[in-house]
């Protein structure tokens, strides 16, 4: 799932930027000066959109001391939102490895990730539990980000966690409100 949202991203911001360059390329060989003008008006037209539905991002980081330097966030339903977690740690991704999940309203982080612990092998993100994930991100060791776009599906409390062994009951947990 993570996967198709960034690929997804990926073609989309090459795409803009190759409209961009054509469009670019196109009024600076032109003499004609009206081909130029309407060449710009076009790409303001069609970027404005773009920059509206672009996802709101919120920044997290993961440390070292099994926090998260963001426990709540505030949307909207039907909100596109794009989290970035970077683990600004030192130790070893074995022994202080972080990732965010988010479940769904109503799920249980402390039975979550009691049953994470025993997936080491999908990154803490067992199968059988995975109809209770909105999003989550990859697994990562010091100096590693990753994002995961997503959008609220509705007005409710999701709350997430890192779901590395004893993480969410060391407090790296928290809750998205959408209203
Ligand atoms: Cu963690």
């Amino acid at each position: 799932m993570k996967i198709t949202h960034v690929t997804l991203a990926m073609v989309t911001a090459l795409l803009a930027s190759g409209c961009g360059q054509k469009e670019t390329a196109k009024g600076g060989n032109s003499a004609a000066a009206p081909t130029q003008t309407e060449a710009n008006a076009a790409a303001t037209a069609t970027s404005t959109p773009a920059e509206k539905t672009a996802a709101r991002v919120i920044e997290i980081t993961a440390n070292d001391q099994m926090k998260f330097s963001v426990t709540r966030i505030e949307a909207k339903a039907g909100e596109e939102i794009k989290v970035v977690l970077r683990n600004v740690g030192q130790l070893p991704k074995e022994a202080m490895g972080h990732n965010w999940v988010l479940l769904k309203p109503g799920s249980d982080v402390n039975a979550f990730s009691t049953t994470a612990m025993s997936a080491r092998d999908k990154d803490y993100i067992p199968d059988s539990l995975k109809n209770q994930i909105i999003a989550h991100t990859a697994l990562l060791g010091p100096r590693q980000s990753d994002e995961v776009t997503f959008v609220v599906p509705a007005a409710g409390e999701y709350p997430f966690l890192c779901s590395f062994p004893a993480h969410a009951m060391a407090g790296m947990k928290g809750v998205l409100v959408a209203k």
